[in-house]
């Protein structure tokens, strides 16, 4: 149909703008980082993220979200994130990853032209405007922050998400999995971040998005990326390399919280 996209072939990235204009626009995501070149901006304050160790009345539904990337979406109680120097309160809508065949790509953004081997994305919309999909196509409607992977130790907290990939091995298959302190999975209470004006790294490729990355990484081992490289996508081929290729910075600048 006409909403069909992939991440290669000929409803690959090259191509979404066809079907989705947006994604053809001037302030796309995801970009390079150069590190020499960003601003330090004092008003980018500390992100308060004590909300996100909230699990009463919150359920987390596991799904393997159009064969496109593993998703965690939050219903219950509101999750709501603070600080930033954002706009408005923002509302915790669910959270996905972006990886690879192999560990040396599969992040969506990059540091000084170096890929990371996963990207976690935590994506809110405006309190004030109620909804994920009323906040999508809303200037600043979204605020997604980002956190990049590297290899290392064996992460015990996250087999609390990992042990029910198993359950979702198949494209639109979703699973209802006891809730846990989304603060688990994160490296640190205080986030360093680099912030810009972005979009969604997927069609419909709205410019809606305030990116915040941390620039403290998440470890996990090799043995545990192989959770993610055994879903399937809705052609039944692996579900991996499920990031969108570099867009141009064009006139904006990137900014940091730290010196
Ligand atoms: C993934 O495809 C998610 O499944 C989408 O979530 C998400 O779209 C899309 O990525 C783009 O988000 O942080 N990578 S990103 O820019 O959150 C939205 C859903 O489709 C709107 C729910
Ligand atoms: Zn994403």
């Amino acid at each position: 149909g006409v909403t069909d996209w992939s991440y290669t072939g000929p409803h690959g990235p090259n191509h979404w703008h066809l079907d989705f204009p947006h994604c053809a626009g001037m302030t796309q995501s995801p970009i390079n980082i150069n590190t020499g070149d960003v601003l330090y901006n004092k008003a980018l304050k500390p992100f308060d993220l004590a909300e996100y160790s909230k699990t009463k009345q919150i359920t987390m539904h596991l799904v393997n979200k159009g064969g496109h990337t593993a998703e965690v979406e939050y219903t219950g109680d509101q999750i709501r994130l603070r600080g930033g120097n954002l706009p408005d309160i923002y509302i915790l809508s669910q959270f996905h990853f972006h990886w690879g065949s192999a560990s040396r790509r599969g992040s969506e953004h990059t540091l000084d032209g170096q890929h990371y081997p996963m990207e976690l994305h935590l994506v809110h919309y405006q309190s004030h405007l109620g909804s994920i999909n009323n906040a999508l196509d809303q200037p600043s409607g979204l605020a997604v922050l980002g956190y990049f992977f590297k290899i290392g130790e064996h992460n015990d907290n996250f087999d609390q998400l990992l042990k029910y990939f198993p359950q979702i091995k198949e494209s639109d298959q979703h699973v209802v999995i006891p809730t846990f302190p989304l603060l688990d999975l994160l490296p640190t209470p205080t986030v360093n971040y680099f912030r810009y004006d972005g979009s969604l790294t997927t069609p419909p490729c709205h410019e809606s998005v305030i990116w915040s990355l941390s620039t403290q990484p998440i470890e996990v081992a090799e043995e545990q990326m192989e959770a993610f490289r055994g879903l399937y996508d809705s052609t039944n081929h692996s579900l991996v390399d499920d990031f969108r290729p570099l867009q141009p910075l064009n006139e904006r600048t990137v900014q940091v919280s730290h010196r």
